[in-house]
C-alpha cells in the first residue's frame, strides 16, 4: 500500500542551491511528489513544528536555524514512504550517516543536516497537516 511522508529541505540546503539536487534524488528513488511549497518559517511556527523537542538544549538554536532562510516542505508518496525516506536521508548526524545517503552527501553538521523527514506514520500525518492542511 502506498503511504505518505513529509520531507522538508532545510535552509542550509536551499542556501547552497541544492533544492533541485534533493528533488532529483527523490524522484530517481521513485518517490512521487504530491505537494510542495517554499516558505520562510515564522519563529512561532518553527517552535510548533518542533514541539516534541521542547526542553532540549538545542531547541533555540534549531529554531533560529530553521527560520534563517527558505525551507521547502513536500509530501512524498510511495510504498513504505516513511521508512524509505529515512533510509535515503540517513542518520541525523551527517558524520554518522551511511555512505551515499543524502545527509552523508550534503549535510554539514547535526544541526545543518539539509533535510527533515517524518519518523513515523503518525508524525507524518501531523506534519503533512501542518504544511498542507487542505491536501486530500
Ligand atoms: P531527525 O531529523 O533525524 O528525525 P530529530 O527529530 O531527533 O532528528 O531532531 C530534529 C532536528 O533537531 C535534527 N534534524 C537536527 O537538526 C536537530 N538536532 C537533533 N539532535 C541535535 C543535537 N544533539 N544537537 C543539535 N541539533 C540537533
Amino acid at each position: 500500500m502506498k503511504t505518505r511522508t513529509l520531507l522538508m529541505i532545510k535552509p542550509d540546503a536551499t542556501d547552497r542551491n541544492l533544492i533541485g539536487h534533493v528533488v532529483n534524488r527523490l524522484e530517481k528513488a521513485r518517490f512521487k511528489i504530491v505537494a510542495l511549497r517554499m516558505l520562510h518559517l515564522a519563529e512561532a511556527d518553527a517552535r510548533r513544528f518542533y514541539a516534541v523537542h521542547e526542553g532540549k538544549p538545542f531547541l533555540n538554536d534549531l529554531v533560529a536555524f530553521m527560520t534563517s532562510g527558505l525551507v521547502v516542505p513536500m509530501v512524498l508518496e510511495k510504498e513504505n514512504a516513511v521508512e524509505d525516506t529515512r533510509a535515503l536521508i540517513g542518520a541525523t548526524n551527517p558524520e554518522k550517516a551511511a555512505c551515499g545517503t543524502l545527509r552523508w552527501e550534503i549535510g554539514l553538521n547535526i544541526e545543518k543536516n539539509s533535510v527533515h523527514a517524518s519518523d513515523s506514520n503518525e508524525n507524518a500525518a501531523v506534519e503533512i497537516k501542518f504544511f498542507f492542511p487542505d491536501l486530500k
